[in-house]
């Protein structure tokens, strides 16, 4: 143990900023809040007027000695740090991980093996290219990082909802994100990839094909941070208890389903509501709708060669299809908690590739190495010095005796004299663990060879698994990926880009490449198909079984003398599946009918149909044909989304020129038991997916 300190080396008082000191928080306070209901200075000390600064007179200049007006604006203009340089849009919640004992066999990592254990985690989402303040629905990739604090140090699992990545080597990390951020002239477009330098990037470096079609693909607009799958990308090493290694591809599976926004929806989002995604995860989790996702694992032998089936494991532009390797679920993560303060825990939360705990290593994946470094570095900026694991949110909750010291930002008031190892003076305090002690011991890895800069030839196939993702889709969703790659291409300006574009897509589908050059007005190229495996239909994301509904909302269109009766019992019959009922009306207040009374969620002023999951128009509704009204039906109709009416609520449906027979159109006399089920059930399918072939053939609703 240390030696006991002597009388003049008494350390101060913890009274921290937050308030607590030695004697804990005042009774019946969050430990965390700030102390006292006095306002102070930073120093404590109690001011009597923080609305007008020190003057010679009211109407005489502001004196330099007001410390209190110094302190009060230098803080305030160092409110804001650097925003991460990618990935600066984001949000984040707490949640718990379960592992469900499955992965016992080959990890010793107590996280996953351990049956029945429950780890504190703190998940963030993000889009990668827009700035902090950018619209939630852009078309992107969406990072999925999650914190585990584990008994045995924190583990992160810094993914995203794109299995795949646009380079295969980090060094060109600067490249990729240089050329799909906004032009540096002037500084647009924000968070789009739709524009020359980013088309020029990818046409000319034809790796990041594979994972260009991902985000050109329903992926690249998930419905929500709920219905994204979570991929670690990269193979990674998993050691069990007699250092046999496996190598593995780390999945998360959402419960709702993949699901995703179409793309008109998704433009519309973008202005009408830009913190869609945001707002959607806060008010789940705070109605109580957690997410969840199960964690799965892709288990590969860790032979010499690093392949699997021919799939070059170390290549992060492949993936391997789950039905060569199925994948295989390890344990779930349930969030269930909103951040207290946004700034502190998800603004400063910093993940790491190198935040490994024993039982887990990482592979030579030439993208995981550089990430490795990336990470530690750009807190450096971003959080202000080499302290930052000492942030709450950053804190392991495990034991942390490392020996580092000073710095900017300490926190910590170390005692002893020795922080080195070994030591005597000290009594040799902290010891290093070996393997039995649950140390972080390397399985030894065989390395050698010629210093290059090179990349295996495997590395040199960029198109037989884009070719192989687009064949796997459903048609639906192959006609968005066409329509995707038009509205981007159509957003450039230079020529070449465009039919360079068009002659890699002549690689992948002929259809495809077809339809594009159609849609730009440029010559098709002839057609250079590549072979490809199987398809994979586990890629797809229109499934024929319904998921679970929590969390989705439905519209009522009402006003006064709605049905407010049959209102109620189309709620009572949604809130027992977690889905939520909003009401909408022309104004806001309340709406009364005998014993029933609803509040206005949303006027016709303040709605949009992208809030909503389904619209049903109740009996007693307005029949003025208010076009605010109109417009919400039809672009529910023209998103494919369940759209319904009771009693004479259809003749709105009539006026908006909706066809209650069309797939996904639901009636019914009253808000009966048949009319709920049957919202229910189209609910679980996401999409109205039959109505496609009306939306497209330009069959919807004229305007009124
Ligand atoms: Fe990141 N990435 N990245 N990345 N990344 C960052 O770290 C980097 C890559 C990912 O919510 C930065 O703290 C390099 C792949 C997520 O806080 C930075 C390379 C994948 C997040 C960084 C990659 C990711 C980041 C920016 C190429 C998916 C947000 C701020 C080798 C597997 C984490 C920060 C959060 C953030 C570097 C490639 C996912 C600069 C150099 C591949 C989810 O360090």
């Amino acid at each position: 143990m240390p030696p006991a300190r002597q009388p003049d080396q008494k350390a101060p008082r913890t009274v921290s900023p937050t308030g607590v000191g030695y004697d804990g928080p005042k009774k019946g306070r969050d430990p965390r809040e700030q102390a006292g209901d006095q306002l102070t200075t930073p120093n404590g000390v109690r001011i009597p007027d923080s609305d007008h600064s020190l003057k010679a007179g009211p109407r005489g200049p502001v004196l330099l000695e007001d410390f209190h007006l110094r302190e009060k604006i230098m803080h305030f203009d160092h409110e804001r740090i650097p925003e991460r340089v990618v990935h600066a849009r984001g949000a984040g919640a707490h949640g718990v991980f379960t592992a469900n004992g499955a992965a016992n066999k080959v990890t010793r990592a107590a996280v996953l093996a351990e049956k029945g254990l429950e780890t504190p985690v703190f998940v963030r989402f993000s889009t990668v290219l827009g700035s902090r303040g950018s619209a939630d629905t852009v078309r992107d990739t969406r990072g999925f990082a999650t914190k585990f604090y584990t008994p045995e140090g924190t583990w992160d699992l810094v993914g995203n909802n794109i299995p795949v990545f646009f380079i295969q080597d980090a060094i060109k990390f600067p490249d990729i994100i240089h050329a799909g951020k906004p032009h540096p002239d002037r500084e647009i477009p924000q968070a789009q990839s739709a524009h020359d330098t980013f088309w020029d990037f990818v046409t000319l470096h034809t790796e990041a094909t594979h994972h260009t079609i991902w985000n050109m693909s329903d992926r690249g607009i998930p419905r929500s941070f709920r219905t994204m799958e979570g991929f670690g990308v990269h193979t990674f090493r998993l050691v069990n208890a007699d250092r046999e290694t496996v190598l593995v591809k780390f999945h998360w599976k959402p419960r709702l389903g993949v699901h995703s926004l179409v793309w008109e929806e998704a433009q519309i989002a973008a202005g009408v509501d830009p913190d869609f995604h945001r707002r959607d995860l806060y008010d789940a989790i705070e109605n109580g709708a957690f997410p969840e996702w199960d964690l799965g694992i892709q288990v590969f032998p860790d032979t010499p060669e690093e392949t699997f089936e021919g799939i070059d494991l170390l290549d992060p532009t492949k993936i391997v299809p789950e039905e060569l390797a199925p994948v295989q679920i390890i344990g779930t993560l349930v969030l269930n908690g909103n951040p207290t303060n946004f700034f502190a825990e998800t603004e400063q939360v910093a993940f790491h590739t190198g935040h490994l705990v024993p039982g887990i290593e990482g592979t030579n994946d030439p993208l995981l190495q550089g990430r490795n470094f990336s990470y530690l570095d750009t807190q450096l900026t971003r959080l202000g010095g080499p302290n930052f694991t000492q942030i709450p949110i950053n804190r392991p909750h495990a034991p942390v005796n490392d020996n580092t010291r000073d710095g900017f930002h300490q926190q910590a008031v170390h005692t002893g004299q020795a922080p080195y190892t070994p030591n005597s003076v000290d009594d040799g305090v902290p010891f290093p663990s070996d393997w039995a002690e649950g140390g972080y011991v390397n399985v030894p890895r065989h390395v050698e060879g010629d210093v290059v800069r090179a990349a295996p030839s495997s590395f040199d196939d960029h198109y037989s698994q884009a070719a192989m993702f687009y064949a796997s889709l459903t048609s639906v969703e192959q006609q968005h990926v066409i329509d995707a790659y038009t509205f981007e291409l159509g957003k450039c300006y230079e020529q070449g880009i465009k039919e360079r574009a068009l002659t890699v897509l002549a690689k992948l589908d002929e259809n495809l490449c077809t339809q594009v050059a159609l849609g730009l007005g440029l010559p098709v190229p002839p057609p250079e198909l590549v072979e490809h495996i199987a398809e994979s239909p586990a890629l797809r994301q229109i499934k024929p079984t319904p998921f679970p509904i929590a969390g989705r909302i439905v519209g009522v269109v009402a006003g006064p003398g709605a049905d407010l009766a049959g209102m109620a019992k189309l709620r009572t019959a949604l809130e027992a599946e977690g889905a939520l009922l909003r009401v909408i009306a022309p104004t806001g207040g309340e709406l009364v009918k005998g014993p029933n009374v609803e509040i206005v969620e949303r006027t016709f002023a303040t709605g949009r149909s992208v809030e909503f999951d389904a619209i049903v128009v109740a009996d007693g509704a307005p029949k003025d044909g208010d076009f605010r009204a109109v417009v919400m039906l039809q672009e529910m109709y023209r998103h494919l989304k369940a759209v319904g009416a009771w009693g004479d609520g259809v003749d709105v449906l009539a006026t908006a020129g909706i066809d209650p027979e069309a797939p996904g159109v639901l009636t019914g006399k009253t808000a009966s038991a048949k009319l709920a089920t049957g919202l229910i059930a189209a609910l679980g399918l996401h999409r109205a997916w039959d109505r496609t072939p009306l939306v497209n053939a330009s069959l919807v609703p004229p305007t009124v």
